[in-house]
């Protein structure tokens, strides 16, 4: 089985878009990586699909600020999958799909809270992924107040679309 594990070394295998799990039909886009967006260092790890079956994904994000703690953030279900062919940008030949873009959307645990609400944006703009691909997320508290809000360009790791 090549799954979560296998996504540890996107930054190194650029993108033979091999994936025995990936059925004919489906669309992913999977990324870990670091991002550093004004106090915030956020490390990531994300993967999520489209497929027949429906929509599913997962994401973990820890975030770093100094002489803080660091906080976490879990999903716990993934509620809406969105990926696109964005024309600002090519990737690559391949996946021939060219989706290369996916906000994604749900709820999840927030330093062990629950009820949390977050959205992703991230784009596969090519490799390496650093300094090319992008990734934001924002982290919404159960009254809607913005408890994480970070974006810029990967300074570590990959984005890559399967699909
Ligand atoms: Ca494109
Ligand atoms: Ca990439």
């Amino acid at each position: 089985m090549r799954q979560q594990h296998g996504r540890t070394d996107l930054g190194e295998q650029g993108g033979d878009g091999v994936d025995d799990e990936v059925q004919a039909g489906d669309a992913v886009l999977a990324g870990a990586g670091t991002v550093v967006s004004g106090e915030d260092t956020v490390h990531f790890a994300f993967d999520v699909r489209e497929s027949a079956a429906g929509e599913r994904g997962y994401l973990l994000a820890q975030v770093r600020r100094t002489r803080t703690k660091p906080t976490f953030f879990i999903a716990t279900h993934v509620s809406e999958v969105q990926m696109s062919d964005s024309p600002s940008y090519t990737p690559g030949t391949n996946p021939a799909s060219g989706v290369d873009t996916v906000m994604f959307a749900g709820t999840g645990v927030f330093n062990g809270a629950t009820g949390y609400h977050f959205v992703v944006n991230a784009a596969d703009r090519g490799e390496p992924g650093r300094d090319h691909d992008t990734f934001s997320l924002t982290v919404y508290a159960p009254n809607g107040q913005v408890v994480l809000s970070a974006s810029g360009v990967l300074n570590y790791g990959n984005i890559q679309s399967l699909r």
